[in-house]
């Protein structure tokens, strides 16, 4: 058998119990594939989603054998299993999404990898930072620290005491 892929997901919650509802979510993930390193928990101004309460966020890394649809399909499955309700913009108890699977690029209507929107959002690189300081991210050749170190402007990400 070929290697497993490693994957990083951003997890995030800004509805109902947010600590709970991250925890459930690493669990449900923990069932389908190998959970790897997990970031810290940070309390996050919402971002691009004004009058939102604020979320909790945190990231993954775990190995799997699951294709990049196979693991958007476990993911989306968890959220449905979860009660998520809310789309995008809107208040949701659970969102996870695939940042990272190897170092493949691919742009199809479904999935786009690396997530578009993670080399500007502190709430994904503070995390991913703390985790994986050092990897690249592919198609940017940044590595995530140097992204990180990169964001100027105050967003407002703040670790919850452990
Ligand atoms: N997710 C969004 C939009 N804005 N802001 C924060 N702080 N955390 C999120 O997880 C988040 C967001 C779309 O998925
Ligand atoms: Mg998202
Ligand atoms: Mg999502």
């Amino acid at each position: 058998m070929t290697e497993p892929a490693k994957v990083y997901l951003g997890i995030g919650s800004n509805l109902g119990n947010r600590e709970a509802n991250l925890d459930r979510a690493i669990t449900m993930l923990s069932e389908r594939m190998k959970v790897g390193k997990l970031s810290s928990v940070y309390d996050t101004e919402p971002l691009d989603s004004p009058d939102q309460p604020r979320f909790l966020n945190m990231v993954c890394g775990a190995t799997t054998y699951l294709t990049p649809e196979g693991l958007l399909v476990l993911a989306k499955g968890i959220e449905s299993k979860m009660g998520r309700v809310g789309k995008t913009g809107q208040p949701r108890i659970i969102d996870i999404d695939i940042l990272l699977y190897g170092n493949i690029i691919m742009n199809t209507p479904d999935l786009v990898i690396p997530h578009p929107r993670m080399a500007r959002r502190a709430f994904v690189l503070v995390p991913l930072a703390e985790i994986a300081p050092d990897l690249v991210l592919p198609g940017d050749g940044r590595t995530i620290k140097e992204l990180r170190e990169a964001i100027k402007e105050v967003q407002g990400v703040f670790k919850l005491e452990d």
